[in-house]
């Protein structure tokens, strides 16, 4: 395309992202109009707009398409106009070709919010502090409305994102870790692992990457040192042997079944107790580790880091403790939509009445049936796909109950063993019966208050 030619921008999709583009683009001065297959889809903003079936002959109209994460990138329509050589851009393309400032990016299947909102709370100390966006809910052109741009910006960026976007140069780059997720939007892992690995294809001399430890990231670790990137990795060691193991951050476990989140200010390793931490979970450490990892890198003082780490009381949705009601301990973990985040969630508990199932994204459970078998007294199971639910119980040896909906779970729950915590954590998704996580975690938490003041 060239520079001289005006743009003529098609926007794909009306949320979040759609808004926050056509909003971007005026500001440039630059024509747009957007599009929705919605029916009832509106734009606040005042550009001409297009509701129903996207049309492929108009698309091809204009100079290029910007269109939102959650559009499947191989949406016949896409495909079409990427085959008509239409450039198909996603906001993160329009993000990196004006922001000028230091960016931090942080991907991974589970676990990016949490890192990505505590990078923020820690650098926010620093002089001109920092914006936070991207798949954390605030669209990322929205961090640069106002008349200054941010001096630094977190970015939270799924694998659609990513994968719609050129390659990108974050200065701090991390990969939390990569499980199965998503099955239904990408066309296999591989494709879902290049999604995430753009993060880093850019990155050369004086640019910083944290890697999960594991060796099957050995090789990408060794690529990137030779392009000059300083790599660091995350992981879980033992007490004595972190350093030798090479890890930078993470978690340390004692031989007595504690453990210690640590992370380093130049070489030397500060470490907190887990019984220090507000938030519980050893997979809800090694996020906080990382997070204070990039802190430190962009010269927050251990103190701040500390002090940051200890106070910070999580996130809703994830692990959230609702308090005792009727008896025990109810917790709210409606953010866990693929199986592993269950898996770690369920591996905080030794006892525990699960609340599972949703929509599956075709993802495999039988990676949960050990953990199930061990620590899981009684499953309940919700949404539109329970067979493979039930399944798991069954090879696990665990009792099953198909429940349909989260506050019959609830109703259920509440007359199971006696002094059990209940756990609300799918392992998958929620858009069978409610909009997002979200509204189906306050599904919970209302049905949980709702028990509370029966039994006042
Ligand atoms: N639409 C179509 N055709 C389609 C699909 C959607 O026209 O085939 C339209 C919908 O009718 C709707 C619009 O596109 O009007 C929605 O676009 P979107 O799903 O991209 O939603 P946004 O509101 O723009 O939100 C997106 C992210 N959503 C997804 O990736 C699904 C938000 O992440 C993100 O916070 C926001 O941009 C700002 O960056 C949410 C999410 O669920 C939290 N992310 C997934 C996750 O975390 O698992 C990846």
């Amino acid at each position: 395309m060239s520079s001289t030619m005006p743009t003529n921008t098609a926007i794909i999709g009306m949320g979040r992202t759609g808004q926050a583009v056509a909003r971007f683009l005026i500001a440039q001065g630059q024509a747009c109009e957007a599009f929705d297959e919605a029916a009832d889809a509106t734009m606040r903003i005042n550009i001409p707009t297009h509701v129903g079936p996207l049309d492929v002959a108009k698309l091809r109209t204009f100079s290029r398409v910007v269109v939102s994460p959650g559009v499947n990138w191989y949406h016949p329509v896409l495909v079409e106009l990427r085959d008509a050589g239409v450039p198909v851009l996603g906001d993160l393309d329009l993000f990196t070709e004006y922001f000028r400032g230091d960016l931090v990016a942080v991907t991974g299947t589970n676990g990016k919010t949490t890192t990505v909102s505590l990078i923020s709370t820690m650098m926010d100390t620093l002089p001109g502090g920092i914006e936070a966006g991207g798949n954390i809910g605030t669209a990322m052109l929205d961090l640069l409305d106002g008349e200054a741009q941010p001096p630094r910006v977190v970015l939270e960026l799924s694998s659609f994102q990513l994968e719609r976007a050129q390659p990108i140069r974050p200065r701090w780059a991390a990969l939390l870790n990569l499980q199965p997720d998503h099955a239904d939007m990408h066309e296999n892992m591989a494709s879902y692992t290049a999604a995430k690995m753009r993060l880093f294809a850019r990155q050369g001399e004086g640019d910083k990457a944290m890697l999960p430890a594991d060796a099957a990231w050995d090789g990408l670790a060794n690529e990137l040192r030779e392009r000059g990137v300083f790599v660091r990795r995350c992981g879980v060691g033992s007490m004595d042997l972190h350093s030798a193991e090479g890890l930078d951050c993470g978690v340390q476990l004692a031989d007595d079944g504690s453990w210690q989140l640590f992370w380093h200010h130049y070489d030397v390793a500060h470490t907190i107790n887990h019984d220090e931490l507000a938030v519980v979970g050893m997979h809800q450490h090694l996020n906080l580790a990382v997070a204070g990892q990039a802190a430190a890198d962009f010269g927050v003082t251990p103190g701040v880091i500390r002090q940051s780490l200890t106070s910070f009381r999580g996130l809703p949705h994830r692990l959230q403790s609702l308090g005792v009601v009727v008896g025990r301990e109810w917790i709210n973990d409606s953010k866990a939509t693929n199986p592993e985040a269950a898996k770690a969630a369920l591996g905080a508990f030794h006892q525990v009445i699960w609340i599972c199932g949703g929509l599956r994204k075709g993802l495999e459970l039988h990676t949960l049936q050990a953990c199930v078998a061990e620590r899981v007294t009684q499953m309940l199971v919700v949404g539109s796909d329970a067979a493979p639910f039930m399944q798991l119980a069954e090879a696990a040896g665990v009792p099953a109950q198909f429940v349909k909906t989260v506050p019959q779970a609830v109703k259920e729950a509440a007359r199971g063993q006696q002094g059990v915590p209940v756990l609300l954590s799918p392992a998958a998704a929620s858009q069978d019966q409610f909009k997002d996580y979200v509204e189906r975690g306050d599904c919970f938490m209302h049905a949980v208050r709702a028990l509370e003041a029966a039994d006042a």
